[in-house]
């Protein structure tokens, strides 16, 4: 952990996460990026679900919005249409993002809210003690697949390039540097901003170790000629995991976020607009029963 007792984005001494877990550099990797930007804990909001990585908020100074499993997403968008004056960012894990909310995964890209999305990528669901989720490679043994897992595994990445997304990126929890450098440019981006973040969980996980990921990722901002505005050659890109695995913004592109399409939202945020007592008593009334 950091020592930043004091400082504006202030993180707990204590949590309930296992020794060396993958969840200890995101939380310092937070802290660091909002201490840089120079934000105040009263401008974040954090919205996050049920899980290990759901716990996160609970951790760090600054408001948080704690929903259901899956939920994190709707739950966001509505509190950055309410106050857009917000900067939101949800978190949670693969299993509450991609699985349990993978439908409102789709939509809040389609929509383009613009909050900041952090998904702790360990590849089980390990709050519940390592079942496989959509993010386990295919073979991998877990309680509830004991003959491997059949299926291939998910790929968010190609799945929000598919869907425009304005901001996809990798990031990794074992290099702080990266992953704080990454936060700050998705939430400096204008709309929607993923960044699915290989986690490793020294628990559940044996596979996808700190072992693993060092000796694989490389960065793409230090490929030579490498475009992320070409959405072609980001969605390739998406598909390679082996012996090398990329991290880095694999796309940004600038497109109208869901608030533009609400100007008065923009302009004044909900929170602070007067309602029409009177229209509201109006509308009230026709559901009046006799
Ligand atoms: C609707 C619903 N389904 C299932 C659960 C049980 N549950 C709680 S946390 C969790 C797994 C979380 O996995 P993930 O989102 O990947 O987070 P991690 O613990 O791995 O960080 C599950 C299945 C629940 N609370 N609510
Ligand atoms: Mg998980």
């Amino acid at each position: 952990m950091v020592a930043n007792q004091g400082k504006e984005f202030e993180i707990a001494r204590e949590t309930a996460w296992c020794p060396g877990c993958g969840n200890f550099g995101i939380l310092n990797a937070l802290s660091q990026a909002l201490e840089g930007l120079g934000l105040k804990k009263s401008e974040v909001l954090y919205v996050s679900g049920i899980g290990q990585a759901g716990k996160t908020p609970h951790y760090i100074h600054g408001n948080v919005l704690n929903t259901l499993h899956g939920r994190t997403l709707p739950t966001a968008t509505g509190a950055k249409l309410a106050n857009n004056d917000l900067h939101v960012i949800a978190i949670g894990g693969d299993g509450d993002g991609y699985a349990e909310g993978g439908n409102h995964f789709l939509h809040a890209i389609r929509k383009n809210v613009n909050i900041t999305y952090l998904v702790h990528d360990n590849q089980v669901f390990g709050l519940t003690k390592g079942q496989a989720s959509p993010r386990s490679d295919q073979g991998m043994v877990t309680g509830t697949t004991p003959q491997g897992v059949t299926l291939e595994a998910f790929n968010p990445l190609a799945t929000a390039i598919t869907l425009n997304a304005g901001f996809v990126a990798r990031s990794y929890a074992g290099d702080r540097e990266h992953l704080s450098r990454t936060i700050q440019a998705a939430i400096q981006h204008e709309g929607f901003a993923l960044i699915d973040i290989l986690q490793p969980c020294v628990t559940f996980n044996k596979i996808n170790t700190y072992q693993f990921y060092r000796s694989r990722v490389y960065d793409l901002d230090q490929e030579e000629g490498y475009d992320r505005t070409d959405r072609p050659s980001a969605w390739a890109k998406s598909f390679e995991w082996g012996e090398r695995i990329p991290i880095g913004v694999f796309y940004q592109i600038d497109r109208p976020t869901l608030g533009d399409h609400y100007g008065d939202l923009v302009k004044t945020p909900l929170v602070r607009q007067q309602p029409d007592h009177q229209a509201v008593q109006g509308l009230l009334n026709q559901f009046r029963i006799g």
